[in-house]
């Protein structure tokens, strides 16, 4: 009871106070707000589902605060590129994007507990695990660093795709100049398939491919046609090495201006636009497939060989997992066994 009657007292205050600025001031109580404005930033186009999750987001938070609250998406990383807006959202710059969970390591690196090889079944493995309280320990994690992780996002299971070679079998990647998000499991895991890795922001990837600085990336059916590699990606291979999340975080900055009412508006809008966003990433994971394999030779890769590719990743999962806070792996594994 007595949280709640501090919670009621709060806001009973924030009421009179408001009350009475609006009556010293001479506002007629009730005045319209001054119209408090958002920007979002994203880093891929607006086909892709973290562009269509943003729209969507800021279409809910309009509706839910009537209007007091609105932001402007800026799609496709003409803002920056995640690492980017991820710091422009803690100096207060920029006040929403939705980078993933991958470059969120650099900040805590539990984060990469998610971007461990084969950690996640399926879709379903993920947001149960996500949405439990592992997930949300890891959102939590951003408190103190400037910025409110308020919900996962989905950009999916990643594949291989390259100018060079069908992979088929662990062997196949060997000696392909693959780039890599800016992390270092990433990093770390196609250096330990004997690959060479080679970590650069996504919105660089096109002309590293077209020019072969690169030969190959690895990323979601979503990614790999919402950038259009196929025009520069011959192969396709289907590893599913990887589940990769985001996470939509707001500026504590930006949260700081609003009432508790339009921060309510804010939280809830932000889990109606996960839904959505999730959904429109299932259904489009599945329905590019098959656009993708007009435009690209794609190739199934057999269970025995993505065993083979987890075996041989082994020692770099170990590292990479005991580095990480114990009890935190801990509740992680077995919330993922839990899930299943
Ligand atoms: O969240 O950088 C990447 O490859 C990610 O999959 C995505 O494009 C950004």
């Amino acid at each position: 009871m007595k949280l709640v009657s501090r919670w009621f007292r709060s806001r009973a205050l924030l009421a009179c106070f408001g009350v009475g600025i609006g009556l010293s001031s001479g506002l007629v109580v009730g005045t319209a707000q001054a119209e408090v404005k958002a920007r979002m930033g994203t880093s891929l186009p607006d086909t892709h589902p973290q562009t269509l999750g943003a729209n969507k987001f800021a279409e809910l938070v309009a509706e839910k605060t009537g209007g007091e609250v609105t932001v402007q998406v800026f799609a496709n990383g003409i803002l920056g590129n995640d690492v980017n807006m991820t710091s422009m959202l803690q100096a207060g710059t920029l006040d929403f994007t939705a980078p993933s969970t991958a470059t969120l390591a650099s900040l805590n690196p539990d984060f990469s507990i998610i971007s461990l090889p084969f950690m996640f079944d399926d879709s379903a493995h993920a947001d149960a695990v996500l949405d439990g309280p592992a997930g949300q320990a890891l959102l939590a994690s951003l408190d103190d660093k400037g910025l409110d992780g308020l919900e996962f996002w989905e950009n999916g299971f990643r594949h291989i795709t390259n100018s060079r070679r069908p992979v088929t079998s662990v062997e196949d990647i060997e000696g392909l100049k693959i780039r890599t998000m800016q992390n270092e499991l990433y990093i770390d895991m196609f250096n330990g398939l004997e690959a060479n890795a080679i970590p650069m922001p996504v919105n660089e990837l096109f002309t590293a491919l077209e020019t072969r600085t690169v030969d190959g990336q690895e990323n979601p059916y979503t990614v790999i046609d919402s950038k259009r590699f196929f025009e520069v990606q011959r192969y396709l291979s289907q590893t599913a090495h990887a589940y990769d999340a985001q996470v939509l975080i707001a500026s504590r900055k930006f949260i700081q201006r609003l009432d508790p009412d339009q921060r309510d508006a804010v939280r809830e809008a932000a889990r109606e636009a996960t839904l959505y966003q999730r959904e429109a990433s299932r259904e489009l994971n599945d329905s590019l497939l098959a656009g993708l394999e007009d435009k690209m030779e794609v190739n199934s890769v057999a269970p025995e060989e993505r065993q083979r590719m987890r075996e041989r990743l082994a020692p770099v999962i170990e590292a990479h997992r005991s580095a990480l806070d114990a009890d935190f792996v801990a509740s992680f594994e077995l919330a993922l066994s839990d899930a299943r």
